[in-house]
């Protein structure tokens, strides 16, 4: 009888320590055998890296950024601008190359609409074929496409009437978007239709840092909610291809207390996070807009046409915040980045911790949909901090899979150094280096771990 209930004893122990978040690998690592010592990930999960045209492709001269880099005094870091960026645009065939040499299976890249429609109306038959190509190059090595249709950046021309804000928008991003899966969509099954658009919405009418540049809460309701419907006839036109896949690729943060002691700062931490991290992922579920943030919006709309159009969860994850609170100051509430911690050249802090919160938080809130990391970099000139990044968030997400949830990819932010919107070109988030005179790109040692956890499909446990 005593044998039999050990017998029982130990596997329940066993999933008890693993439910209750003791590290599955520091299991593993107790019986240690050869195999325990890489953390193998599915068989099948989708190895990737990221980019965006308007960061990378150079040129992109007739679209609102390209306009906002121009204005004066500038907007941008060292009154830089996107220029040439890294030449993409001329080295599809070189940069796809870059990817197989990684060995990655998806690469997820933005078409740029205002290449596509320079004028309302008028579609470029060039622009289209150039992505035509670029498709093709990623066929040849067996690189999936996960294509981005809007990335932060508008044609002028619809900006013009008024961007997001304009009631029609949805319907000019619907033709885009036709078009695009017309000549396109046979060849593409995952599509993002907006990347971050909350950082987009909070940058060009909160905080002022992206195009339009305004600074009032409450126009921040026409953009949401036109965006949400934009995204919803988009779903619904790629869903003409039975086998597509439809999702947006969210940026999630983490937003603590500054002092876990101070329950204002607790509580309105909490109510960022709500308003951020879940307003619209909910919206996508529910068909029920709610965005509240005590003291600055208020806004409830149902818009049932909304509802259950996402197939995957895209998570962007880089940090996590701190909300400070300052009763004496005009503006009370602040959201600071933790100085404590090991940070990036951003100054973002480096907290893989969050992102294993936030899959279990996704994993909760919308159980039913698989989760991709749609990006996840550093910005780290020296390389000397993105091998521990890229070892220290994957071991989350491994931790993430061995409790059950359904994360099918990693894509990397990003392939090369880029053009990072308001902060320029100082930020190098790239596995490879690039030479902004040469355009030459040279892998950084961080590039050959993640190729080679690419090959192994895992990565190997460090003795602690
Ligand atoms: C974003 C965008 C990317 C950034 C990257 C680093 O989150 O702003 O998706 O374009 O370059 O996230 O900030």
């Amino acid at each position: 009888m005593k044998k039999k209930s050990i017998l029982i004893i130990i596997p329940i122990v066993l999933f008890s320590l693993c439910s209750y978040g003791v590290e599955l690998d520091l299991i593993k690592k107790k019986y240690n055998n050869e195999s325990s010592k890489i953390l193998h990930f599915p068989r099948n999960f989708k190895w990737c890296v990221a980019t965006a045209a308007h960061q990378i492709e150079g040129g992109n001269e007739n679209n609102d950024w390209w306009e906002w880099e121009h204005i004066r005094p500038s907007k941008i870091k060292n009154e830089e601008n996107s220029g040439l960026a890294t030449d993409h645009w001329n080295r599809v065939p070189e940069d796809t190359k870059l990817l197989n040499d990684l060995g990655v299976k998806q690469y997820r890249f933005s078409i740029e609409w205002s290449r596509i429609e320079p004028e309302e109306g008028v579609f470029n038959l060039e622009a289209i074929n150039h992505y035509k190509n670029e498709l093709n190059e990623l066929r040849k090595y067996g690189i999936a496409p996960m294509v981005t249709l809007h990335h932060f950046t508008s044609p002028l021309w619809f900006a013009k009437m008024g961007g997001w804000s304009n009631a029609d928008s949805p319907n000019k991003f619907l033709n885009f978007v036709k078009f695009v899966n017309q000549k396109l969509g046979k060849n593409i099954e995952q599509w993002i239709t907006f990347n971050e658009p909350m950082v987009m919405i909070g940058g060009g009418y909160v905080t002022g840092v992206f195009p339009p540049g305004i600074k009032d809460w409450n126009q921040t309701i026409l953009p949401l909610r036109n965006i949400l419907i934009a995204h919803s006839l988009a779903y619904k036109e790629l869903h003409k291809n039975k086998k597509a896949l439809v999702g947006i690729a969210h940026h999630l943060r983490i937003m603590d207390a500054y002092n876990k002691f101070n329950p204002i700062e607790c509580f309105m931490a909490k109510k960022l996070s709500l308003a951020f991290n879940w307003t619209f992922l909910n919206a996508l579920k529910t068909g029920k807009i709610s965005l509240y943030i005590p003291t600055k919006i208020e806004y409830v709309e149902e818009i049932p046409q909304l509802k259950d159009t996402q197939d995957f969860i895209g998570v962007n994850y880089y940090t996590r915040d701190l909300v400070k609170f300052n009763p004496l100051s005009k503006e009370p509430f602040t959201v600071v980045a933790n100085n404590k911690s090991p940070a990036s050249d951003l100054h973002w802090e480096i907290y893989p911790e969050g992102l294993y919160s936030i899959l279990k938080e996704v994993n909760k809130k919308f159980k039913k949909l698989p989760i991709y990391i749609t990006e996840n970099g550093i910005a780290d000139h020296s390389d000397s901090l993105r091998s521990n990044f890229l070892k220290t968030h994957l071991q989350k997400i491994y931790r993430a899979i061995n409790e059950g949830i359904n994360v099918q990819g990693y894509c990397h932010w990003s392939l090369i150094d880029n053009f990072e919107w308001a902060e320029g070109f100082t930020p190098r988030f790239g596995l490879y280096e690039v030479d902004y005179k040469s355009f030459k790109r040279t892998p950084r040692e961080s590039a050959l771990l993640y190729k080679e956890i690419i090959a192994k499909n895992g990565l190997f446990l460090e003795p602690k």
